[in-house]
């Protein structure tokens, strides 16, 4: 455990609600969320199955939408990179039209990251174009960035 006699020395890690979680970049703009945050934003939760889990699972998090507003890019292709570097682009047309969500809870706790959280890009049930072969790569796991599509 922490000994708290010895502040300077054994401070214990910040708390994961207070650590940053997301990063939302707009050219010099740069909104960096802790996950209190994160989950202090408006909130979408909906049941579907995850595309590489291959499980159904009701999944909790904050619609891709509202996060683009956040940013000031509302309305335009979005790129969300991952923590081991991988990077994705999602269709305006898509997150405008559906609740595609960067989800923090899944069935109604923190995700692993043996179930790719903490932060995982998820896509609702339908339509069914959304896994689909093309989509794969739109489930971004251990997301951790999110910018304007270049
Ligand atoms: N963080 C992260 N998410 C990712 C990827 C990745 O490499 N890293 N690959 C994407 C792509 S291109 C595909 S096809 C699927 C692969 O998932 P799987 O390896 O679990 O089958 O995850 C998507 N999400
Ligand atoms: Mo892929």
């Amino acid at each position: 455990m922490f000994d708290y006699a010895h502040p300077a020395r054994t401070m214990p890690p910040a708390l994961p609600a207070e650590a940053v979680v997301l990063t939302i970049e707009n050219g010099s703009v740069r909104r960096p969320l802790t996950l209190r945050q994160l989950k202090a934003l408006p909130s979408v939760r909906y049941r579907t199955n995850h595309m590489q889990l291959h499980q159904d699972i009701t999944y909790e998090g904050v619609a891709l939408r509202d996060l683009a507003i956040l940013g000031g890019f509302s309305g335009q292709n979005l790129r969300i990179a991952a923590a081991n570097g991988f990077a994705s682009t999602i269709q305006a047309s898509d997150y405008m039209n559906y609740p595609i969500m960067l989800a923090y809870l899944a069935d109604g706790k923190p995700i692993p990251t043996l179930k790719k959280g903490p932060l995982s890009v998820v896509l609702p049930a339908r339509p069914e174009r959304f896994h689909t072969g093309t989509y794969s790569a739109a489930w971004v796991w251990f997301a951790e960035r999110i910018t304007p599509a270049p």
